[in-house]
């Protein structure tokens, strides 16, 4: 028996030197010391011995149990070590490295425009309101003194959806959906920035689809001079301290005066260049005093209640500032062209 336990001891250390993985050591512990195995075997034997032969031979079995195990043991030990340092090393992260490059995004050109013209007006006290892109023919037209027999509301020019829907052709319904909303009262001061869409073929200087910002103040004693001061202090902010402008009268249906706004050339500062054509100025603004009839629609009395509107053409701006000679780039979404502006 003791020979017996000795040789299955030898054998089992042997095998065990020469283990190189965690599966070789699972087979070799069941092999051995498992329910099934040659330990369990040996003592099966111990049926045949004396009662007093059985407590040396089950001591010596323990000890066979024991040194076998302890072996297993410092293996598995060896197998955790080695395990965790190849994880150290697959899974080593480099510090050193440089990170990769988040390429953050830029504001359209068209929207940094847009920007800039609200924080100058915000800045007056204005707020900025927007507006439905799919309008009625009622707040497009006909609450602006256009009836629909009216010559200047060309069916040419509109893209109609129904008889009764369009695609808004400026942002004045805009204003009048805001003076609505305000029954009357006073002051009324806002911007209304937005795309609007008129039936053109497109080319360098004219797109189908362009952006637009108008302007409209109402209150008591609102006077022409009230226009003029509150343009040229926008255009001083956009342009520059040196910036000028010239009224010259011009006509809108809904507004009695009108005029359009020149503005000192940009690029010359009035000298006189091939943008503004040897004349110094630079058309950018359609404004006026807000006619009667669409304040007495939209529900203020004339007799009480003066303003003015404005409105202009954001790229057109945007070409001015920053020299862009094909109004087609703004929606192109051609990356080349848009990173341009990222930090402009
Ligand atoms: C312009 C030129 C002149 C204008 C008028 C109105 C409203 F709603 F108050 F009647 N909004 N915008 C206006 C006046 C717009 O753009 C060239």
């Amino acid at each position: 028996m003791r020979e017996r336990l000795e040789a299955l001891q030898q054998a089992a250390l042997a095998d065990l030197q020469n283990v190189e993985t965690q599966q070789q050591l699972n087979d070799l512990r069941i092999q051995y010391l498992g329910k099934k195995g040659e330990l369990t075997e040996v003592l099966r034997g111990m049926a045949q011995l004396s009662a007093e032969e059985r407590p040396l031979v089950g001591q010596v079995t323990n000890e066979t149990r024991k040194a076998i195990e302890d072996v297993i043991e410092q293996k598995q030990a060896l197998f955790a070590r080695l395990e965790t340092e190849r994880r150290l090393q697959s899974e080593t992260i480099d510090v050193t490295l440089p990170g990769r490059a988040v390429r953050a995004g830029a504001l359209h050109p068209l929207n940094k425009i847009i920007e800039e013209v609200e924080d100058i007006f915000i800045g007056m006290g204005y707020t900025v309101e927007e507006g439905p892109e799919v309008e009625q023919d009622h707040y497009n037209f006909e609450m602006l003194n256009l009836p629909k027999d009216h010559p200047a509301r060309d069916m040419q020019d509109t893209f109609y959806v129904t008889e009764e829907i369009l695609l808004r052709t400026h942002t004045s319904p805009v204003q009048v959906r805001t003076m609505l909303a305000k029954k009357g009262e006073v002051p009324v001061k806002i911007i209304c920035p937005g795309r609007v869409y008129r039936r053109d073929d497109d080319d360098a200087t004219h797109s189908h689809m362009f952006t637009q910002i108008e302007g409209l103040v109402i209150d008591k004693k609102v006077r022409m001079s009230d226009l003029k001061g509150t343009l040229l202090q926008f255009v001083k902010q956009m342009f520059g301290e040196q910036t000028q402008i010239r009224l010259r009268p011009s006509f809108f249906p809904f507004t009695e005066p009108s005029a359009e706004v020149d503005v000192t050339c940009v690029m010359c500062k009035g000298h006189g260049c091939r943008v503004c054509k040897q004349t110094g100025w630079l058309e950018i603004l359609g404004s006026g005093m807000v006619h009667p009839r669409v304040l007495e629609m939209a529900g203020y009395d004339p007799q009480e209640y003066s303003g003015f509107a404005f409105g202009m053409g954001v790229e057109r701006i945007a070409m001015l500032k920053y020299g862009i000679d094909d109004i087609r780039h703004f929606y192109t979404g051609d990356l080349r062209f848009l990173r341009q502006f990222a930090r402009l």
